[in-house]
């Protein structure tokens, strides 16, 4: 393997090896990829991905120019976890331990593939499933997805005189994931590396179903310089409108705590997603909704309590 200086080794602790090849075509700046080369690091070489339809699949899976360095399979939308269930079980039945993840979008995860997901969660596959959450569906355009939150602007939740963006509040997957009882299920943020890795290792260690969501901000969606990623990803953590933490054997533990919060506007205000909010009074309003959002997030997660 080829090892380009600088591109390896970038976080300390972690395999320098690169199981995702650099030379795909995502855009530059795109958390996506970087959460998935921070995974495939923690999951290493003895691995199936399946990958749902997405940014992900065409920027990296098209034949015959394949970034993958371990066996991939592309799927559709509404069958990526059964799928992953069906190579677990014949797996299993080889008597290997191979580790079977999916990678698949928001929208792939959290509307369409939801069914199969939660039947794959039902029967205790051991299976580890990551969504990369960019917030809407990318590949074909920016259009809303369950996932999307309150206000911001895409092409199917456009802003403009007759409306301030997305109506609907964010859908809140990992709880949801969470009621199926399942051993593991985390949330993460790809500028937070070394968390993420230590969250992947540890869905490798259980025994049935893990679900890890990750927070990839993307510059094309979101609208801002492609420089920016980790600073957009650390600000909507530091603003808690995303939370790290992780749901162990049913019980919340490990949350990411922050310090002092900032306010959410410092978030809001670096991407064009959102920059309709700022044009008017109602935007202002609309502002302080998002702001309630947040506060709710810390007292939920104890967010504000001493460090
Ligand atoms: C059932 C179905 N509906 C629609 C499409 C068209 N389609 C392809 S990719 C995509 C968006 C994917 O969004 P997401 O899963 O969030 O991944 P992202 O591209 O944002 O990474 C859509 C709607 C499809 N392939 N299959
Ligand atoms: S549109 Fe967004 S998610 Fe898709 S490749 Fe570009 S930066 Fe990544």
């Amino acid at each position: 393997m080829v090892q380009v200086k600088g591109l390896t080794n970038s976080v300390a602790g972690m395999p320098a090896e690169e199981l995702l090849a650099p030379g795909h075509t995502a855009c530059p700046g795109c958390g996506q990829t970087l959460a998935v080369r921070i995974a495939l690091k923690a999951i290493g070489r003895n691995a199936i991905a399946c990958m749902a339809t997405g940014c992900l699949e065409v920027s990296t899976g098209l034949y015959n120019r394949s970034a993958w360095r371990i066996p991939c399979i592309h799927m559709l939308f509404e069958n990526a976890a059964a799928v992953a269930s069906g190579i677990e079980r014949a797996v299993k039945r080889m008597g290997k331990d191979t580790k079977v993840v999916v990678f698949a979008g928001d929208g792939g995860t959290i509307d369409i593939g939801f069914g199969a997901l939660s039947g794959m969660l039902e029967r205790g596959h051991n299976v580890i499933y990551i969504c990369l959450d960019n917030e809407a569906y990318m590949n074909t355009g920016v259009q809303r997805s369950g996932a999307t939150p309150y206000a911001a602007h895409t092409t199917t939740s456009p802003s403009g005189e007759v409306s301030i963006g997305n109506p609907r509040p964010k859908k809140d997957a990992p709880w949801i994931v969470a009621a199926h009882h399942i051993p593991y299920v985390a949330t993460a943020s790809s500028s937070y590396p070394k968390d993420l890795f230590r969250k992947v290792k540890r869905a490798c260690e259980v025994d049935g179903p893990a679900y890890i969501q990750v927070h990839v901000p993307c510059p094309t969606g979101w609208g801002y310089d492609t420089s920016k990623t980790v600073e957009v990803g650390r600000l909507a953590v530091e603003t808690a409108l995303w939370v790290n933490y992780e749901v162990v054997d049913d019980e919340v533990t490990n949350v990411m705590k922050i310090g002092k919060r900032k306010p959410v506007e410092e978030y809001l205000k670096m991407q064009k997603r959102f920059r309709h909010l700022f044009a008017s009074e109602e935007g202002r309003k609309e502002i302080e909704r998002i702001q309630a959002i947040a506060d709710y997030n810390a007292r939920k997660f104890g967010l504000d309590e001493m460090l």
